[in-house]
């Protein structure tokens, strides 16, 4: 069993993906940590304490970064994950039972300090909470020696613009904090996520469950689903954060992986957020690449092996 720490921007794929992970046994999740993204981190920590309650998780919550950490405001919108971030349910208010009252970054370290070389990071939102967290404790990475990220793409175009993707572009400086540490960082980017598609007969089989996480997937999934229509050419949506969860907790899944250099860009006129993956074989690339730090890229899974097994999981 892998334990992890999850942090997410839920969102109706991040929630699809946290309820996967409490209902997955090959992983026990330590904690729970929120930040803006998809809508703000109110809305955020709210629909992450509703599926975390409705499952009976007891790990601990705690709300985290309401903006990037370069300051910038967050723009949202809603016409993605609907006004409450997921789907325009309308689900009654969580008791918050698992908030805890500190911050993400600081759960985050103490998680850290009580599980050292033992916590797998799950990103499933903007890298802004473990930035803050390592800015706090330098040493976070000797502990924490695994980062799993749900962003960017390698050789993919962007999702929120021609090359960004959207957790890469809501704090493009966090994330190039977070991957030029000393850890292992995996990339789960656009090239595997976008498609890999939950589609009609996935969400009747869900409806047809009377299972907790049943229940909230089919909730939220519809409206998440009509805004994805018209981008795949039929009715389904993208399992960004599902999928990242898969890459740990059945890592036979994951086909092909490789090595590469990444930058995140910080400064272009059109590419701001994107994360830069030197892909090239044998060229020269001089220090500013053959320095830049080594990333594990997710290139192939096996998608119709995933989407059956997350329909199992979550109807179970
Ligand atoms: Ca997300």
């Amino acid at each position: 069993m892998t334990k992890v720490i999850i942090d997410t921007d839920t969102g109706v794929d991040d929630g699809m993906g946290l309820l996967y992970a409490l209902v997955s046994p090959e992983i026990q999740v330590v904690g729970v940590t929120t930040s803006f993204g998809n809508v703000d981190v109110e809305k955020v920590t709210r629909n992450t304490a509703i599926c975390m309650e409705r499952l009976g998780s007891t790990a601990p919550l705690a709300r985290g970064a309401e903006r990037a950490i370069a300051g910038e405001a967050p723009t949202f919108n809603p016409q993605i994950h609907g006004h409450d971030g997921f789907g325009n349910a309308n689900l009654p208010d969580p008791e918050y039972s698992n908030l805890v009252d500190v911050s993400a970054a600081e759960l985050t370290i103490r998680l850290v300090d009580e599980n050292p070389g033992e916590l797998t990071y799950i990103g499933l939102g903007p890298l802004t909470n473990l930035a803050l967290a390592v800015l706090l404790d330098p040493s976070l990475p000797q502990r924490l020696t695994r980062v799993v990220w749900m962003g960017g793409a390698a050789a993919h175009h962007g999702n929120v613009t021609p090359v960004a993707e959207a957790d890469a572009l809501h704090d493009p400086e966090a994330a190039a904090v977070v991957i030029g540490e000393n850890w292992e960082f995996v990339q789960v980017g656009l090239d595997v996520t976008d498609e890999t598609v939950f589609g009609v007969d996935d969400l009747q089989t869900v409806r047809q469950s009377s299972s907790p996480a049943a229940q909230l997937v089919a909730a939220g999934a519809p409206s998440y689903m009509d805004f994805y229509e018209p981008i795949l050419g039929r009715y389904g949506c993208a399992m960004h954060s599902p999928l990242t969860i898969a890459v740990v907790a059945h890592p036979e899944l994951v086909l092909a992986e490789q090595k590469y250099r990444m930058h995140v860009e910080l400064t272009g006129t059109y590419t701001r957020g994107m994360t830069v993956v030197d892909r090239r074989v044998g060229r020269v690339g001089g220090p500013v690449w053959s320095n830049a730090p080594l990333i594990t890229v997710i290139t192939d899974v096996d998608r119709a092996a995933f989407i059956t097994r997350y329909v199992q999981r979550i109807t179970a």
